[in-house]
């Protein structure tokens, strides 16, 4: 199967009221992880990559393990551009071969942001690839001194009725509550509800949710009792995540869980067997955590077996 876009995945998932994970990847061994896990649970996924992530690896070498995993797996799979910012790097991506693009000019004034999306939406729409836009900024909760700045902070609902009107995009992420990284809060967890609850109402498109990694217990555990030093670490409360879904995230963004199964594996193997230096020991059971870790997550997600019912 080749790959195809994410409005398609992300259209069956607004229909049928689920989420698809989107899932960060900078080397062979975390693409291979991913993908084996969504094989494995016949689950659609969204293969994110970042600006840092090409700039790592190198855009021809992700476009073509990316071109392999999805010839390869019999499900289907979106290639996309995570927090494209660089005008160059959102054309390279457009016209090389992406299947989706995410415009972050968030950090712009609302009329700009309108303007930017509005540009990337007409260049991808043209090579029939699909385009994410953020409205608001990502911040935890407990950053927020008053209602004042949340409101000032968080997506307006009215405000993205509008942007979704004048830009076209196929999904939006709004801002609710959540920062990426592994330290997302301090104290008390949740997100703004209500707010994502105002915002599907009036917006009839997939809404992505960044910022999602959950910090699984078990994973945090074993990156401390092999020396890791997290001990602040807080993700997003599965409770919360799993409200989220039911009223409408279908975009869940995952980099830092990933992140934290890839150094947990790695720390216990160096740990265990003082004498190893290969890296396929090394490296074969950080890939089967991400495997682990990504059933986990497609299960509560609500995508398990939804790869059997997108027809491409
Ligand atoms: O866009 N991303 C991935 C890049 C963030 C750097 O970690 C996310 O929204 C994922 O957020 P999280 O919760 O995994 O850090
Ligand atoms: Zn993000």
């Amino acid at each position: 199967m080749g790959l195809v876009t994410g409005k398609e995945i992300l259209e069956a998932a607004h229909r049928g009221g689920y989420a698809i994970g989107a899932f960060n990847i900078n080397n062979m061994e975390i693409l291979q992880g991913v993908v084996a896990g969504c094989v494995e649970t016949q689950s659609p996924v969204i293969i994110a990559v970042s600006e840092g992530a090409i700039k790592y690896a190198g855009f021809e070498y992700i476009l073509a393990m990316v071109r392999a995993a999805a010839a390869l797996a019999p499900i289907p799979m979106a290639l996309h551009l995570d927090h494209g910012r660089d005008r160059e790097t959102i054309g390279r991506c457009i016209r090389g071969g992406f299947t989706s693009v995410m415009i972050d000019a968030s950090h712009l004034p609302l009329e700009e942001n309108i303007k930017e999306t509005k540009r990337v939406v007409k260049m991808a729409h043209a090579e029939g690839v699909s385009v994410e836009a953020e409205l608001g900024r990502l911040r935890g909760v407990e950053d927020l001194i008053s209602v004042q700045e949340r409101e000032a902070t968080f997506t307006d609902p009215e405000e993205a009725e509008r942007f979704v009107e004048k830009t076209g995009v196929d999904s939006l992420a709004p801002a609710i509550g959540t920062s990426h990284g592994a330290f997302k809060f301090k104290g008390d967890a949740r997100l703004d509800l209500e707010r994502l609850k105002a915002i599907k109402k009036r917006i009839g498109i997939p809404l992505v949710l960044h910022g999602a990694s959950t910090v699984p217990q078990q994973v945090l555990e074993l990156v401390m009792q092999y020396g890791g030093e997290l001990q602040e670490a807080q993700g997003v409360p599965l409770d919360q995540l799993k409200k989220a879904i039911a009223l409408g995230i279908n975009k869940i963004n995952t980099d830092t869980d990933l992140r934290l199964a890839l150094t947990g594996a790695v720390r216990r193997v160096l740990t265990e067997d003082r004498r190893v230096f290969d890296p396929r020991k090394i490296l074969g059971p950080a890939r089967n955590m991400i495997t682990e870790v990504v059933k986990d997550k497609v299960k509560l997600f609500g995508c398990e077996g939804k790869g059997r019912e997108v027809t491409v």
